[in-house]
């Protein structure tokens, strides 16, 4: 297997901890975004919307989509489980990365891509756009700042993919002008938790 993959972009990040917790290895290729290097013809064949990760597998398929990876290779990987053991497990933590990915991970990004000065002259800005997602990830930060007061972590006490989709968010949050509000401290205490784990810069 071979991983595609952007050293500072969150979903690549999102597989790389994922890899890390499962302590498994596999060979990245680094791609230049800031070259074109994911909008080649060669790129756009393994992905057609140009984006990262991507996963090789063995007989030539490509796997995009973070948590489509993520699953595939739990799959291979079963242990330590990150997707849940128990059909009620599996239901709460896809319940809670769903969330993740659609409340905070998606308008996390669009505040990125829509305010930043990165992404000026590369696709169409739309500020209004920006600050309406920048202000619904805030809101997510605070309804999570009240979950995180009954469980240690997103989807129960034990740290699962949600984790990850979410601690991934947060860090592009923090490097993008979405610091966390120092009154959530059930979030903080959370996020002390998260990045110091071993795999947390992985
Ligand atoms: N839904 C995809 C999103 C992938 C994505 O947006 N990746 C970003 C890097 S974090 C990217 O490759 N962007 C390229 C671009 O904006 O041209 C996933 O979960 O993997």
């Amino acid at each position: 297997m071979k991983l595609y993959n952007l050293k500072a972009g969150m979903n690549p990040r999102r597989v790389r901890i994922f890899l890390a917790e499962k302590g498994v290895q596999i060979p990245a290729v680094d791609i230049d975004m800031a070259k074109g290097e994911n909008a080649t013809p060669e790129f756009l064949n393994m992905n057609p919307l140009g984006k990262l990760p991507v996963l090789e597998l063995d007989d030539g398929t490509f796997l995009s989509e973070s948590i489509a990876i993520c699953r595939y290779i739990e799959e291979l990987y079963p242990d330590p489980n990150l997707f849940g053991a128990t059909p009620t497990e599996r239901a709460i933590v896809e319940m809670w990365n769903r969330r993740m990915e659609l409340e905070l991970v998606v308008p996390m990004s669009a505040q990125f891509t829509h305010l930043s000065s990165f992404y000026a002259g590369r696709t169409e800005q739309v500020a209004a756009y920006g600050a309406y997602a920048r202000a619904h990830a805030l809101r997510t930060l605070t309804w999570l700042d009240v979950e995180l007061a009954q469980r240690t972590y997103i989807a129960s006490d034990r740290y699962s993919v949600a984790d990850i989709s979410a601690q991934c968010a947060v860090l592009l949050g923090k490097n993008t002008g979405v610091p966390l509000p120092q009154s959530l401290e059930n979030l903080a205490r959370w996020w002390g938790d998260v990045s110091s784990r071993p795999t947390a810069r992985a």
